[in-house]
Formats: C-alpha cells, sequence, structure tokens
C-alpha cells in the first residue's frame, strides 16, 4: 500500500504549478461545474476600452440615466461632503461621473480612482491632472474586493466613497454586503458614500442593453477568452464561441455567458479543459435591485440611507457610515 507521504506527492504533482492568481482563479474556473470566470477579468486594456463603447450604445440605458442623475443632482450630492475630502472612487474607469462631482464640488481636495485596469487608469489620470489642475490625483492599481492602501498623502483627510455604474450588481448580494463593510474600513467613522444602482425593469429595456445591435457586448464577453490566450498562451478558437445574455427573473439578474458552440479542447497552461457541445462559460451577474431592496441591503452592512435620486430605471443613493456609538 502507498504511503500517505506518497500519495500527496502523487498528488502534489498533477496540481498544476501556477503562482499567478489569474491563471489560478481561471483554471480553477473552468475546472468547475458549472463553468465560470470572475467578471473582474474582463478589463484589461482591451476590455476597459470595449466597456466604454458599451456606455455609447443606444441600448446601455444605465450610464444616460445615471449620468442625467448626477448632472441634475450634484449640487445636492456636492452639499454631502465634507470640506477638504478626498473622493475615493471603486472601479473608476473613464472617471466620467467623478468629472461631475469635482466640477460641482470645490471642496474635494483630492480624488483616488481604485482599479484594476493599470495602464487604462493611467492614461485617464494624466488627462485628469491636465482638467482639474488644482487638483491632487493619487490613482490607486487594485482588487476593490481585497484590502488595499489609501495613498499617504490623503491619509488625513475625510473621505468620500464613491461607486457608480452599479458595478455593485456585478457581486453577489453577500458580496455587494462584505464589499460595503469592507468600504466602510477603507472610507472611515462616519463617512458618506455615493452608490448607483440600476433597477429592476421590464426585460424589453434589460435584454437589449446586453444584446446591442452592433455586438459590442458580444465582443466585451469574448475579448475575456482572447485575455487568456494573450495573457496565458492558451488555444481558446473565438469563432466557436458565442455571446449569450438572458434574464434570471427568479434571481433579479442578468447572466452572461459563452456558450462552445462544439465539442471542443482547449489548452491552457498545460491544463485540458474539455466543452460539450453548447456548454457554457458563466461570466457575469448583473443584479437588478428595488430602490427598497439596495436600501435595505446597505442597512444590513453598515451603512445609513441618506437620501435616493432616481428616474424610475436607474438610482443614485447616498449613504452614512452606521458607526457604533
Ligand atoms: N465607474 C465607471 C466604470 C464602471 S465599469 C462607470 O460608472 O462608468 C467597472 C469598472 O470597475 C471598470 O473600470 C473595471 O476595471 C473596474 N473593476 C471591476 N472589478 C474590479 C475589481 N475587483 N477591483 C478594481 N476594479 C474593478
Ligand atoms: C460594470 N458593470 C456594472 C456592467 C453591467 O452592466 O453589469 C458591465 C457590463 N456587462 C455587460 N455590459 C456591461
Amino acid at each position: 500500500m502507498a504511503s500517505v507521504r506518497q500519495s500527496a506527492l502523487r498528488v502534489a504533482q498533477s496540481v498544476p504549478k501556477t503562482v499567478d492568481p489569474f491563471a489560478a482563479e481561471v483554471i480553477a474556473g473552468l475546472a468547475a461545474k458549472p463553468k465560470r470566470l470572475l467578471p473582474k477579468y474582463f478589463y484589461d486594456a482591451v476590455g476597459s476600452a470595449l466597456f466604454e463603447r458599451i456606455t455609447q450604445l443606444p441600448e446601455y440605458y444605465p450610464t444616460r440615466c445615471e449620468l442625467a442623475l448626477l448632472r441634475a443632482h450634484a449640487p445636492a450630492i456636492a452639499s454631502l461632503f465634507p470640506p477638504n475630502c478626498a473622493l475615493v472612487e471603486f472601479g473608476s474607469g473613464g472617471s466620467k461621473k467623478a468629472r461631475l462631482l469635482l466640477g460641482a464640488a470645490a471642496t474635494i481636495e483630492a480624488y483616488v480612482p481604485v482599479d484594476i485596469s493599470g495602464d487604462f487608469l493611467q492614461q485617464d489620470c494624466a488627462q485628469l491632472r491636465r482638467e482639474f489642475p488644482r487638483l491632487a490625483v493619487h490613482p490607486v492599481v487594485a482588487d476593490f474586493t481585497s484590502p488595499f492602501s489609501i495613498p499617504s498623502q490623503v491619509a488625513a483627510l475625510p473621505r468620500v466613497g464613491f461607486f457608480p455604474g452599479s458595478t455593485i450588481g456585478n457581486f453577489e448580494p453577500h458580496e455587494a454586503a462584505k464589499f460595503l463593510r469592507h468600504a466602510g474600513v477603507v472610507l472611515g467613522r462616519g463617512a458618506v458614500m455615493i452608490v448607483g444602482v440600476d433597477l429592476i425593469k421590464d426585460t424589453k429595456i434589460l435584454c437589449p442593453a446586453y444584446n446591442d445591435a452592433e455586438g459590442v457586448t458580444a465582443k466585451f464577453n469574448l475579448n475575456v477568452l482572447a485575455r487568456i490566450n494573450r495573457e496565458l498562451g492558451a488555444n481558446f478558437d473565438l469563432t466557436t464561441f458565442e455571446h449569450h445574455a438572458l434574464y434570471n427573473s427568479k434571481q433579479n439578474r442578468i447572466e452572461m455567458h459563452l456558450a462552445s458552440m462544439r465539442r471542443q479542447k482547449v489548452r491552457i497552461q498545460g491544463t485540458t479543459i474539455s466543452f460539450r457541445a453548447g456548454e457554457t462559460i458563466h461570466t457575469e451577474n448583473s443584479y437588478k435591485y428595488s430602490v427598497e431592496s439596495f436600501a435595505a441591503l446597505a442597512q444590513g452592512s453598515g451603512w445609513s440611507p441618506l437620501q435616493v435620486w432616481t428616474d424610475g430605471q436607474f438610482s443614485v443613493h447616498a449613504l452614512r457610515r452606521s458607526d457604533e456609538k
């Protein structure tokens, strides 16, 4: 009989040696049943540029609605900010929405955009510094689901959180609650946070937003496989995968999947992943909330709802950290 040590050695030898967290998470997600990939991996430089194109599509209403709400209510939102504060944006992308707040709130001393898409973030900050020469801009390239440090230059300033775009909807609700608690720790006692949240609505509006006629969302979804090919030397044939987006009304979420159109095998760093014809990779959830269900989630996660602005399609919530007495 093989000793415990020998069996352990055989198991260890059969596990691919992947230290890169991207490679490890991709291989684990594709070995899981059903297959899945984390949505944060959409955002390399190509994915971030494709997301910017999505925000300009006629079908993708969330960006237009949120920009209109922010434009209309920027003075009221800015009135909640403490003097000489640092605005910390989680998942800043092209910072278009932050620009509205920066323009309305002269009291913002520093802007701290936090994003996983490093090259895109650095380019945006160079442009922001030209547009707002008196503003201190301190970008942080980080995964906002893990602990990260606020730049020492703004450590002494009161902080306001900004989490627009309904990026919170890309979390499972329990992860959204965990994120809100973590944001409370990053922002500090008594902090204010502004969160953009997409609302539950008719599927006639929801489904086209994720199935646009031009096929940009399909390109955005497929880019995650292209990225795995580029960065991990995999051999996905992108012509054999199809973009699917559907509304799951039981869970109030849009689901995005990539379906393999035929039976096939794909190699990623020495690991073989087999696909059945029609088998899908679940790449993203985009949860939709009611104003009340999001306020309840925030309240259960250490934040008191202060005010909400909505056009019936999208909502912008102002929250204050509910500090223990
Ligand atoms: N705030 C912008 C962009 C939203 S798109 C807007 O409202 O239009 C989501 C952004 O979050 C992208 O820029 C993406 O790179 C970033 N992102 C996604 N997951 C992330 C993570 N785990 N950590 C840090 N940034 C993340
Ligand atoms: C960033 N996030 C909120 C977008 C969304 O709507 O879930 C990402 C996206 N996926 C497809 N289209 C846009």
